[in-house]
Order: C-alpha cells, then structure tokens, then sequence
C-alpha cells in the first residue's frame, strides 16, 4: 500500500462494546475464512476467496448500515461485511459446502456470492461491477417509494475500469440516488498491479468526474472509516446523493484459492502489508491502547471464535446437498408462465 498508516482516531460515538463487537467480527471472519482455506486443501470445498485483510473496511463500514434496513450489495470478499450484518458462520458454511440450506443460492451458485432475502443482502452476478448500476436502481425504488433505506454497494478497485462503474455512478449522481459506492482497494485484480488498471492516484479522483464527493480512508483504521461511511450514509439518507468511499485494504491471500500470487507478487510486499497495514492486529492494537482490550478478554474471544468455526463447519459438512431434480432451477425460464 502506497500511504503512511494514520494515527487511530477517537470516536466517542462508539462505546467499548460497540469496539469489541465490531473487533469480534472481524477476528470471527479472519478464523473462518483460515478453516475455510484449510477445508478447500482437505478436497471438502470447491472454492475460496478471501477476506483476508480486508476486515476493518468491510466491519468499519457496515457499522454505519441498519442491518435488514438498508440494502447491502456485497462483493465476493466481504464476509466480515456480511457477518456484521447478521448472516451466521451457519450460513457462510453452507454456501461454502454448497448445500441445499445456503441461502444465497441453495447451493447452487460459487460460494461467496452473498445474498439473503431476511436481510437485503442482493447476491450478485460474478461479471465484476454489474452489481453497481443494480445499486442505483434498488436506490432508485427506495427513492420513488419514499422510504429512507441506503443502499451500500461493494467493489474492488479493478471493477472501476469497468464500464458498469461509470454508468452506474452517472445514473445515481444525475439522479442524486441515496447510495454509498464503497470500493475496497487492495491495489491488485487478480494479477495486474494499480499501475496498469488506471492512470490516476486514487479511486476517490472518480467522483469529481460525476459530480459526487470522492473519500480516501486506510481501512486498517476501523474506526476512521465507520466515520466516513456515516457520512456518506448520512448525506444519502438527507437526500444529498451519492458518495464514492475509496477504502485502502490489503489483500494478504492469493486471489482465490485457485491462484497463487507469488507468481507475480514479491514476497517482501506481502510481508510489508502484513507488518504494517493488516487491520485486525491494528484494532487489536488500538483497543488495547484504549483500555478495551486485554490478554484474558482476547483469549476468550478466541475460544468463542473458535468453537462457532467449528460448529459451523460441522453443522455444514453434515448438511444435504441440493436435490438433482433442483439443477436447472432459476437457469432458464419456466415453460408455464407464471399466473
Ligand atoms: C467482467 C469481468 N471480467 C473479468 C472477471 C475475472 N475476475 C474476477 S475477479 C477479478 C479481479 C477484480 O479485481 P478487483 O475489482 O480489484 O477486486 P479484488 O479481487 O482485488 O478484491 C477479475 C478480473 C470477471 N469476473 N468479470
């Protein structure tokens, strides 16, 4: 990552168990998205993709969202986002097994592509940033509906050389759409560097190009960004329309679990990131510096943590898989027509 680590912030808006919590979730989806790792080496699941590092942007951010409220569409790397809005390891397991149960696709689609009616979590497409025109038209209804429900839509900073991006941001800027563009930039898609997917510093310089403010924040700071995005969710609630919210992240996995980074990657920028700029040990940190968080109280996180991996994980690997009869469901219309 290209900038200093700021200084934590203060925020008395948010008391220490508020800060545990949040702390809570971001470590439960650091230990689940490790087993998961371990699982897809075992030949129990097909496929993962990380979170890794990307913890305090997605925790920091969804803790400026009403949970089942406001309409969240998350990215394949936000399951410490999806779990702060109260989808269980239960379900990310289930997807994770594809099992009948998942409520993201029964099963049926790769894992990691969230979705949950119970909570407006959209599940998206996996052709990057098409979920963010979808945004701004789920704004778009929740505008001509007159109710006050945000829209939150997630993205890595390759998808914003994608024309879906533009559009998108045009359409809701125009229209001034209550929407927060959230971008967790981990300056890598897949194997091509920042230098080769844009020709500007930050994705935040985007914004000006539509006519809406455009926010740089270190994603290892959690508390500075639930700042920003209560701003940005504030000013869309107030009818001021759309904000890009650029989050700096580090990605401390390989892509997925079907690539391996250290063909195009050096082994001493990883090391770098997760020296300086990894937002779990971060917060750790800042909490034990605030008088939140101590040895006794990490361990018995810990444990708690470890016990809901391991009921989950159980809970999933016993479940059924979808009925065959199921596999062309929602892949071609259905000959009757619908009444
Ligand atoms: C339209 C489209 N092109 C290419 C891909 C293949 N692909 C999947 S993820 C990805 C990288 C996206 O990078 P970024 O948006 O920065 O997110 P990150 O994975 O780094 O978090 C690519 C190119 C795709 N899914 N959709």
């Amino acid at each position: 990552m290209s900038t200093q680590p700021q200084t934590l912030a203060q925020a008395p808006e948010l008391p220490p168990a508020d800060l545990l919590k949040m702390h809570y979730l971001m470590l439960l989806a650091r230990r689940l998205d490790e087993r998961m790792w371990l699982l897809n080496r075992q030949g129990k699941i097909a496929f993962v993709i990380s979170c890794q590092g990307h913890e305090g942007a997605q925790v920091g951010t969804a803790w400026a969202l009403r949970p089942g409220i406001d309409w969240v569409l998350p990215y394949y790397r936000d399951l410490a986002l999806v779990l702060a809005l109260k989808m269980t390891p239960r379900e990310i397991m289930l997807g994770a097994f594809a099992r009948a149960e998942d409520p993201s696709s029964g099963g049926r689609q790769m894992p990691s592509h969230y979705g949950s009616p119970r909570l407006k979590i959209v599940s998206g497409s996996s052709p990057v940033a098409t979920k963010i025109p979808h945004a701004a038209g789920v704004a778009l209804a929740c505008k001509l509906r007159h109710e006050d429900a945000v829209t939150a839509v997630y993205f890595g900073e390759g998808s914003t050389s994608q024309g879906d991006f533009h559009e998108g941001l045009n359409f809701a800027a125009v229209q001034r759409l209550p929407v927060v563009f959230v971008c967790e930039n981990n300056e890598w898609a897949i194997s091509t560097p920042l230098s080769k997917e844009m020709a500007i510093e930050r994705v935040a310089q985007r914004g000006s190009a539509y006519g809406i403010p455009g926010e740089t924040v270190n994603g290892s700071d959690v508390v500075k960004v639930y700042q920003a995005m209560k701003q940005a969710v504030a000013r869309a609630r107030q009818g001021e329309g759309p904000t890009l919210l650029e989050v700096l992240t580090v990605r401390l996995t390989s892509h997925s679990s079907d690539d391996n980074q250290f063909s195009y990657r050096p082994k001493e920028e990883l090391q770098t990131e997760q020296e300086h700029h990894e937002p779990l040990a971060a917060f750790a940190r800042y909490l034990r510096q605030a008088g939140v968080l101590d040895t006794p109280k990490e361990q018995e996180l810990e444990a708690r943590v470890a016990a809901e991996v391991d009921d989950a994980t159980a809970y999933a690997e016993r479940a059924a898989p979808p009925a065959p009869e199921s596999l062309l469901d929602h892949v071609y219309a259905d000959a009757e027509p619908q009444q």
